[in-house]
């Protein structure tokens, strides 16, 4: 993910989005999932908001790779096939693949999962000349399943979990999702995990309420998305974008705050919700770590520590996780 258009898009009208979103409203603090941001308009903007000064994540995390590709590479065993869990278009994933050339003749065999369709095909597109691509348009898990089927004897599995993807899990979800993913793997097969680390309280601010107004656009387009899918009829100008730093759960959140009172209907959810004044819509959490919490995440789900890499520019590590 680099976008995490990676993690979720292109969504069948009436069906899953609709009964997510009534269940959602129905909340008594409103809610909607992150994966809704992603649809064109909103894959878009967020490829926006990785240009820009305030939100250095993503810089953060391509630069390590780039950085580090030779070092990872080098603690990985050399019969190995890649495994990318939200993979996008794979635009990082280019360094990493580079460095993990099979010494000779053989190709690289990798496994890119997502569940769009449109990012799946560029990146089998774009990186076909350093691997053999094999795409699967799966949810995380079931596609780990698909890939794991495939495996040769003697090859090891490298499965990359890139660009703090894992903080917008609930902590109890990160360990749970991780834990079923060690389960599927076997020991001496390695995971990559990217994740954003805590930092500066403003700047971790500024990084999702940045003076542009380019994450406000990305956050009020979940209205825009669902008027267009939904047959909806959010007024967009009568929410505001609101970010706050959740201490006890280290954890931005991004809220969308009604303006006034308000009613607003959903057609094909088959809804009518009711807005107070200043009542919020929660739709992103973006947990941050700490450097200890990787270690005892790590321990925690099946795995142990094999080496990790920080950005200084950008506090945000690169893990590299071994199945025990
Ligand atoms: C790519 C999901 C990690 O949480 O920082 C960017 C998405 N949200 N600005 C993040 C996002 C607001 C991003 N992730």
């Amino acid at each position: 993910m680099s976008t995490p258009a990676s993690a979720l898009s292109r969504i069948k009208p009436g069906t899953e989005f609709a009964s997510d979103v009534r269940a959602g409203l129905g909340k008594t603090q409103k809610e909607l999932h992150s994966k809704y941001f992603y649809d064109d308009l909103g894959s878009a903007l967020f490829e926006a908001i990785t240009h820009l000064p305030e939100y250095g994540l993503t810089r953060a995390d391509e630069r390590l790779l780039r950085l580090h590709a030779p070092g990872i590479a080098s603690l990985i065993p050399a019969q190995c096939a890649v495994i990318e869990l939200g993979s996008g278009t794979g635009k990082k994933t280019r360094s990493i693949l580079t460095a993990l050339q099979p010494p000779a003749g053989g190709r690289l065999r990798f496994f890119p999962i997502d569940v769009s369709a449109d990012a799946l095909a560029r990146c089998a597109h774009d990186l076909a000349d350093v691997a053999e691509v094999h795409p699967l348009e799966q949810l995380y898990l079931d596609g780990m399943a698909s890939a794991i089927a495939e495996r040769k004897p003697d090859e090891n599995l490298l499965v990359l979990f890139l660009g703090s993807t894992i903080g917008n899990f609930e902590r109890p979800c990160a360990a749970e999702f991780l834990r079923n993913l060690s389960q599927c793997l076997q020991p001496g097969d390695a995971l990559l995990v990217g994740a954003d680390l805590v930092k500066n309280r403003e700047r971790m601010l500024a990084a999702y309420d940045d003076p542009t107004g380019l994450t406000a656009a990305f956050n009020l387009n979940i209205l825009g998305h669902i008027n267009r899918e939904l047959r909806a009829d959010f007024e967009l100008r009568n929410f505001e974008h609101h970010a706050t730093w959740n201490e006890p759960e280290r954890r931005i959140e991004m809220h969308l705050r009604s303006r006034k009172a308000q009613t607003v209907s959903i057609a094909e959810a088959d809804l009518t919700v009711h807005f107070e004044p200043g009542e919020t819509i929660w739709t992103e959490s973006s947990h941050k770590f700490l450097l200890p919490e990787m270690a005892e995440l790590a321990g925690q789900t099946g795995f142990q520590i094999a080496a990790q890499w920080v950005d200084n520019e950008w506090p945000f590590v690169e893990s590299l996780w071994t199945v025990r």
